[in-house]
């Protein structure tokens, strides 16, 4: 059984209740989180305004900065039991378990460098002024983590957080909390004072809500649906608090006929096939030159019937996705696809050792996919790809941004002035050139524009979203 982690105590939650923990590769339950409520969020909220006053905001930045650098030392020294706890609670095949705990170690070392790098200006004004900024934390933020990355998100919104001085209440998926438990208690051993990082874990609809509407949370993170993002932000707007959304894309990897295809083929396949197609900013959409569409679709195909699916132990090219309805979610756009008769290229296989429990879904090339059906406007979230041709350029460019989405997107060409053209043209947060996802360094800020969200995690723009800035004006003639 697993406890909230509130001012570094291990706590039930207040209604006795708790929710099973299922393993994705097998359907089985091994394990239960609390089921909180708003009971809970209000004991975590309280933990963290009084952590933030008498102790956080005490702190100076480079104390802070020594505490997070311990943190990322510790997360790296358990790296392995985290990965293991994420392989088993989220279905990640043993490579991306690793991969996804060692980002976090390193989102902490990046933030711990972070914190006393922060400053405001000085401003020119008039004589007898002398006018500066100050950068401060908002205060107690609110943390609405999914269950696709948890230890990834946590990193690149929680990690900015506490860098800019805040005190943290965290809601993760309720599919995906044991990793983010751990990570709570291995900050307290490192001595973060307590308060200053809480976890209350639950539903959506329960702890979730509650935590978006509490009066004492200053500013929201929250990564998920584009649904729930509108939720939370009109509760945000009542009181007017802050709020950071990240909801997804449909993002396009665009091919042009003189692309390296060498280079393409593998990154438009993991760009799918990564997290079993849960990932964000996914490749969902391939956009090809007519000149090359049946040779790229081909050489596509061939891979994609080389790819296999089993449990995440097994360590294949995807494990299976996190729960039943995600697998129902992607099984109804599938057949969506063959009542409008959108032709299938190729299909993965699921390995025999897979469990009939297990959620698995074999990675599917659809192609000629009409621009308007919903395959080609909405989030699968597994690994379906949806290719399409495009005449030239301006085509492209137009198919590229035909959807409500500005996540990622991906351009294949040698040709240098192309590269700009296409990058300046194409309505998106993030663009990839000639690779995708740049490996997902932290370094690197992200976020998204249209219905993808708005505001910025990862890199040193994350802290400017994590603060307030206030005007210092001082008259002395
Ligand atoms: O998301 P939800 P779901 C997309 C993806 C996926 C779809 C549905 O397309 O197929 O969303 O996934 C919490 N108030 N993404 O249903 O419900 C919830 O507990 C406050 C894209 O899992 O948005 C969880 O912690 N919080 C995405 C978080 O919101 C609420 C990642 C996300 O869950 C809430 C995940 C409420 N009323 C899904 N209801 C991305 N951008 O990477 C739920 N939550």
């Amino acid at each position: 059984m697993q406890f909230n982690f509130i001012a570094n105590r291990l706590l039930p939650s207040a209604s006795g209740k708790s929710i099973p923990v299922i393993d994705p590769s097998d359907g089985m339950e091994f394990d239960q989180i609390q089921r909180s409520n708003a009971a809970d969020i209000d004991s975590a909220v309280k933990a963290a305004r009084s952590c933030f006053e008498q102790v956080w905001q005490g702190l100076s930045a480079a104390e802070r900065g020594r505490l997070m650098m311990r943190l990322s030392t510790k997360i790296a020294a358990h790296a392995e039991e985290l990965a293991m706890l994420e392989l088993r609670d989220c279905g990640k095949p043993v490579k991306q378990a690793r991969a996804d705990a060692a980002a976090l170690a390193r989102y902490f070392e990046f933030y711990a460098g972070a914190c006393d790098k922060l400053h405001g200006e000085t401003l020119p004004y008039q004589s007898g002024f002398s006018v500066m900024t100050w950068r401060e934390p908002h205060g107690v933020t609110g943390h609405i983590i999914p269950w696709n990355y948890p230890m990834q998100i946590f990193g690149r919104s929680v990690g900015g957080a506490l860098a800019a001085g805040n005190a943290c209440v965290v809601k993760p998926a309720e599919d995906a909390c044991l990793s983010l438990l751990r990570v709570a208690e291995l900050a307290a051993e490192v001595g973060f004072p307590a308060g200053a990082l809480n976890i209350v874990t639950g539903y959506g609809h329960e702890v979730g809500d509650a935590l978006a509407r509490h009066p004492g949370i200053d500013h929201i993170s929250f990564t998920g649906s584009p649904n729930i993002g509108t939720l939370i932000q009109q509760v945000a707007a009542e009181r007017h608090c802050p709020v950071t959304l990240e909801l997804g894309g449909k993002s396009p990897q665009i091919v042009f006929a003189d692309a390296d295809l060498d280079a393409a083929v593998p990154a438009i396949i993991n760009g799918i096939v990564q997290n079993a197609g849960q990932t964000c900013s996914a490749g969902s959409r391939l956009l090809v030159d007519l000149a090359i569409y049946e040779p790229l679709l081909e050489r596509l195909g061939q891979a994609f019937e080389s790819l296999r699916v089993g449990p995440a132990s097994m360590d294949l090219d995807l494990g299976p996705l996190i729960r039943q309805s995600q697998q129902q979610r992607v099984w109804d756009y599938l057949s969506d696809a063959q009542v409008a008769g959108i032709p299938m290229v190729a299909q993965g296989t699921v390995v025999d050792e897979a469990p009939d429990t297990g959620f698995y879904q074999a990675p599917t090339l659809l192609r000629d996919v009409p621009v308007r059906h919903r395959l080609a406007q909405e989030e699968v979230f597994g690994p379906v790809l949806c290719a399409m041709s495009f005449r030239d350029e301006a085509h492209a460019v137009e198919l590229a941004n035909s959807t409500r989405f500005g996540l990622a997107a991906g351009i294949w060409t040698r040709d240098g002035a192309r590269q700009f053209r296409m990058a300046k043209r194409v309505k998106s947060g993030q663009v990839f050139i000639n690779n995708y996802g740049a490996g997902g360094g932290v370094e690197l800020p992200f976020g998204g524009v249209k219905s993808s969200g708005y505001g910025r995690e990862k890199g040193f723009e994350a802290l400017y979203g994590f603060t307030t800035l206030k005007t210092v004006a001082l008259r002395h003639d």
